[in-house]
């Protein structure tokens, strides 16, 4: 039986990046983003690449409307779901909690956690009646150690951490398997949205780390997915070589080698 993935947040970085992996791998992709025009050129590409079909729903995660509708329709086009990615989400600024802008407070709660939710809501009873299934929570670092600045960003991942264990606890009598992937700093557009278009600002992030590359996350999401199916990774947190947590790192030059 042909395997279906619906990935959230696939117009860029590790979504983009995973949907490319299962794309390769013979599975009907569900693309979901904001970003209509990246939707199609996604869809063109890697069903041009690989013996795939791409099924693209244009949503806002923070819109529990149209989450419904677009999952009603994606329910219209496949009849089972395999994989959900809960990887949508984003950094709005990097301030002190008594300098932070409530705007960017709400859209990371908004996205990060509620939008989170709201896809699980339309998606977990699919897997439920299935009696099968596996939810693949993006997390972070940051999920597990706060770091300067970063309060209300970590705040929600911390909160993906919870509900990825609690899913666990809710789901486990379907067989429905749920991991956290907890990625370091990676080199996407995510500081770029951190830092509202300034790209210089966004570059000097990762310039001196040698970062992860969205393709790693991709291929241990692969990995996760493939495991035998009496077993699940739970929790997995993977930072590059030069990072240890949220808040130490090293320039790679500055690496004994
Ligand atoms: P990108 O900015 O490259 O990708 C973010 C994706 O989320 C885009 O496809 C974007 O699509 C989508 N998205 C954002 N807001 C919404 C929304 N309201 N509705 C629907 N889709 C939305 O960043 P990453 O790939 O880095 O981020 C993916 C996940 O990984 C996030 O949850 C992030 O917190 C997490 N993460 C990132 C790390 C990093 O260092 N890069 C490290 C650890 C975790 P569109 O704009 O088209 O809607
Ligand atoms: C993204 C990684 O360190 O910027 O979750 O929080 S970090």
């Amino acid at each position: 039986m042909n395997k279906t993935i619906l990935i959230t947040g696939a117009t860029s970085g590790f979504g983009k990046s995973i949907a490319e992996k299962f794309a390769q791998n013979g599975y009907t992709v569900c693309v979901t983003g904001r970003r209509t025009d990246r939707l199609a050129a996604i869809k063109s590409e890697l069903e041009g690449a690989y013996p795939c079909k791409v099924i693209t729903l244009e949503f806002d995660v923070r819109d529990k409307v149209a989450v419904k509708e677009a999952i009603d329709q994606l329910k219209t086009q496949v009849d089972h779901i395999d994989i959900l990615v809960n990887n949508a989400g984003l950094a709005s600024g990097l301030s002190s909690i008594e300098d932070g802008d409530t705007d960017d407070w709400d859209l990371m709660i908004d996205t990060n956690l509620k939008g989170l939710l709201y896809v699980t809501r339309q998606v977990a009873p699919v897997m439920t009646k299935q009696a099968y299934g596996h939810i693949i929570n993006i997390g972070s670092t940051a999920s597990k150690m706060v770091y300067k600045n970063g309060n209300v960003y970590c705040a929600t991942k911390f909160a993906v951490d919870a509900l990825n264990q609690a899913m666990r606890v809710d789901l486990l009598n379907y067989g429905i398997k749920v991991t956290g992937i907890n990625p370091g700093m990676a080199e996407t557009e995510f500081s770029l949205v951190r830092f509202k278009g300034d790209e210089e600002r966004a570059k000097n992030v990762y310039a001196e780390i040698n970062p992860i590359k969205p393709e790693d996350i991709a291929d241990i999401t692969w990995y996760c997915a493939n495991l035998p199916p009496h077993l699940c990774i739970n929790d997995l947190t993977v930072t590059c070589l030069t990072q240890a947590s949220s808040v130490y790192s090293i320039k790679e030059a500055d690496r004994i080698k």
